[in-house]
């Protein structure tokens, strides 16, 4: 018998719809914890605009806006516990901060400073540019967790561009076959730059990719935090009990794919005005107001509060002494091979004055 696309059924998990309304009844989520995810998206969204502003005032560096994906991150992230471990890319700066990154760190990276790699106590691995080798890294994290009996998991994400490299499919594999305490999260943003979705794969879902690995796919509105969340917190169960897990979230990048594009030139704008409407901070926005817990004018006063802690954490990002060219030779091995130490010292002939 032929196996085809056309058997699968992949359904779009869905909580909310783009109203507001509630599709589900076994939201497991108080009042407090959906204030506390949308509180994490506004914080997330007002970085997000203040950070391009400043590249284009030529005060940061280049800068990988997250727009349009509040929800998949926030969603997500909120799931996850204290012990679990994130694999970011570049773009995972609403992930970042809801685990507790601090936001000057993030400004920090932006500017060149090494320090904004390091973790500070929040799990976050440092922001992986090689598209897709994070997710071999969060495969060797999660093997030694296994290995070391942690209850913890590891969360990986990938867009949907990297899931046509060679290292999304290795990872799956091992995955799979050493049943890994894992979860892959593909924020489908529906471009790759330029590449739009359906010139990347032939494939209808991406969620359906895992079934080829041996581990569970599923495909969800990633506009929609309460279904990432939900989803979420059930596939971080599955993983730890050996069933490692692809979570597809299905979202829109509304901005450029870095401050080095211009979107206009690859997209239409009917695309963009059409998942505009979809906006995943809207939509939380209007069930909660719609439930009686938040209000326009509870809404401004958050705003207000998020720009002036952004503010404060790039005030703080700005008054750090830069890294100096030679410092990166001192987080590559614990002690440094002959070469490191040779090239450290022929840097150090080019320190920045
Ligand atoms: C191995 C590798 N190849 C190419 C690039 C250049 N590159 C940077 S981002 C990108 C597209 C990634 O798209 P996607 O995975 O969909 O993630 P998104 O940027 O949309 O979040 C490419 C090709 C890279 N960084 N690494």
């Amino acid at each position: 018998m032929w196996i085809e696309q056309n058997q699968l059924d992949i359904k779009t998990i869905k909580y909310i719809d783009e109203k507001g309304k509630a599709l589900q009844t076994d939201i497991s989520l108080s009042e407090q914890q959906l204030l506390e995810m949308y509180k994490g998206m506004v914080k997330a969204r007002v970085f997000d605009v203040r950070a391009m502003k400043l590249q284009r005032q030529g005060r940061i560096g280049t800068y990988a806006p997250l727009q349009g994906q509040e929800a998949a991150q926030i969603g997500s992230a909120y799931a996850t516990g204290e012990k679990d471990w994130i694999y970011p890319s570049y773009r995972e700066i609403g992930v970042s901060i809801m685990k507790g990154m601090p936001m000057e760190r993030l400004f920090m990276y932006t500017m060149g400073h090494l320090e904004g790699l390091a973790q500070h106590a929040a799990n976050v691995f440092p922001v992986q540019i090689i598209i897709g080798a994070q997710y071999l890294h969060a495969v060797g994290g999660a093997w030694a967790s296994q290995y070391q009996k942690e209850d913890s998991v590891a969360v990986a994400y990938i867009g949907d561009g990297g899931t046509s490299e060679g290292d999304f499919h290795e990872a799956l594999n091992f995955a799979g076959v050493y049943k890994l305490p894992i979860v892959f999260v593909v924020q489908n943003n529906q471009w790759a730059i330029s590449v739009p979705f359906e010139k990347q794969t032939a494939s209808k879902t991406i969620a359906q990719k895992a079934l080829a690995y041996g581990i569970t796919g599923v495909r969800v509105d990633g506009n929609d935090v309460v279904a990432m969340y939900m989803t979420m917190k059930q596939a971080i169960e599955k993983a730890k009990a050996g069933e490692p897990v692809l979570i597809e979230a299905v979202t829109f990048r509304q901005g450029p794919h870095t401050t080095a594009d211009d979107p206009t030139k690859y997209r239409l704008p009917d695309e963009e005005s059409e998942w505009g409407e979809k906006d995943p901070l809207v939509r939380i926005k209007k069930y909660l107001t719609e439930s009686g817990s938040w209000n326009e004018e509870k809404d401004q006063q958050l705003f207000d509060e998020m720009a002036e802690l952004v503010t404060q954490a790039f005030t703080k990002a700005q008054s750090e002494e830069p890294s100096q060219l030679t410092d990166v030779f001192e987080h590559i091995y614990k002690e440094k091979t002959p070469q490191l130490v040779e090239q450290q010292v022929q840097a150090e002939g080019e320190k920045r004055p």
